[in-house]
């Protein structure tokens, strides 16, 4: 096992973020640590405000903060509001983080995203690929602000002698995820989608781009889990990816997802929408060394993600809010999603894909 070189237990530790999917994930994570949680909504405290953050920071004292706050969306709306995401992500990110220094905050962790990394990056995707090629353009302005976030913890590291540490994590999904269809990521648009068609007795639902793409993903109770352990066990210059080490085509995806939420149609591509990176496999053999795997299996984590969407356990972020929102910090402009608003993408160019 991993040494144990940073104990959370009896630590006051913030997350950053706690309303998004990946904070309230690291928040259910870190019940059973017997530390103090402290978190604050957005109305107590806008972190894209210098002055706010240092405040809160001197006076709540944090030791550790894991900062999982930020303005994420899938490929439509990274490509549709690029300002939003690299000044937000951007400004929250060096406020935290330079806060924490001020307020000589014991251990941080930044968090960031599989798409730092170089659009034609040899696969799977080693930490040491960073900056060696160009990014992925429909996602360039997020992957900008993610790649200054590792660096600023790299800098406070270097010229500080900070404990402030980097995990990349691939493709997430899981419970209160965004679900609206115009700014969420694959797995909620699909969940969605065949839910939808089933329920209304349709015979197809329809994709984005070719279907070709491939991307791994990882239920967000493991990437919370992986990130508690590095934590614990982590302190190093360099980021270190977070997956789950296997793959699948958007195509395979969409009939995985079908097959667990009992949808029996067509898939339908839309090739009028953008693929994105063909490809962004994580290698996690640093991970794995540090005595760290996932629990949870696609299928498996598919039919928790559903069940929680069927519970109601999930977030719609329209495009209309999202120039005001930040994912996570949101308290205001979240919604429940209403089945009976789901309209479907006009197409102009449609491929079809009859089930095997
Ligand atoms: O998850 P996603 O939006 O983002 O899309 P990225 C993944 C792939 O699924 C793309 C296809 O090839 C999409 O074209 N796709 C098919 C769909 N149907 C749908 C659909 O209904 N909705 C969506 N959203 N996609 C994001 C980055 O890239 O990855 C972010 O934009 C972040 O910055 C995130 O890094 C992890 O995987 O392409």
């Amino acid at each position: 096992m991993a040494e144990v070189i940073y104990s959370l237990a009896g630590k006051k530790v913030y997350v950053a973020g706690h309303r998004g999917m990946v904070g309230s994930a690291i928040v259910r994570r870190l019940a059973s640590e017997g530390c103090e949680i402290l978190t604050a909504t957005r109305a107590e405290l806008d972190l894209r405000r210098q002055e706010q953050v240092e405040v809160w920071m001197s006076k709540n004292r944090p030791d550790a903060v894991f900062l999982a706050a930020a303005r994420v969306g899938g490929i439509l709306a990274n490509a549709t509001y690029p300002a939003d995401f690299l000044y937000d992500n951007l400004i929250l990110q060096a406020n935290v983080i330079q806060a924490a220094h001020r307020a000589d905050v014991e251990k941080l962790m930044f968090l960031g995203s599989s798409c730092i990394y170089p659009k034609f990056a040899e696969q799977p995707i080693v930490e040491g690929s960073l900056l060696t090629g160009s990014l992925e353009p429909t996602n360039e302005w997020y992957a900008i602000a993610k790649i200054a976030g590792l660096k600023l913890c790299h800098a406070y590291r270097k010229q500080h002698g900070r404990d402030f540490i980097s995990a990349m994590p691939t493709n997430l999904y899981g419970p209160d995820d965004n679900f609206d269809l115009g700014s969420s990521h694959v797995m909620p648009a699909l969940i969605r989608k065949a839910h939808e068609a089933k329920i209304n007795g349709e015979q197809e639902i329809c994709i984005w781009g070719t279907g070709t793409p491939r991307r791994e993903f990882l239920h967000v109770d493991d990437c919370a889990d992986a990130c508690l352990h590095l934590m614990k066990t982590y302190s190093a210059d360099s980021h270190v990816n977070v997956g789950s080490g296997e793959d699948i085509t958007i195509l395979d995806l969409a009939y995985l997802v079908s097959e667990v939420v009992g949808f029996e149609g067509k898939i339908k591509c839309d090739l009028t929408k953008p693929d994105g990176t063909p490809r962004k496999l994580l290698n996690v053999g640093k991970l794995c060394a540090l005595d760290w795997s996932p629990k949870i299996g696609l299928k498996k984590g598919i039919a928790d993600a559903y069940r929680s969407f069927l519970d109601g356990r999930y977030l719609e972020r329209s495009n209309k809010v999202m120039a005001g929102d930040l994912t996570g910090q949101s308290d205001i402009s979240f919604e429940r999603a209403e089945t009976s608003a789901l309209h479907a993408t006009p197409l102009s160019t449609v491929a079809h894909h009859p089930r095997a």
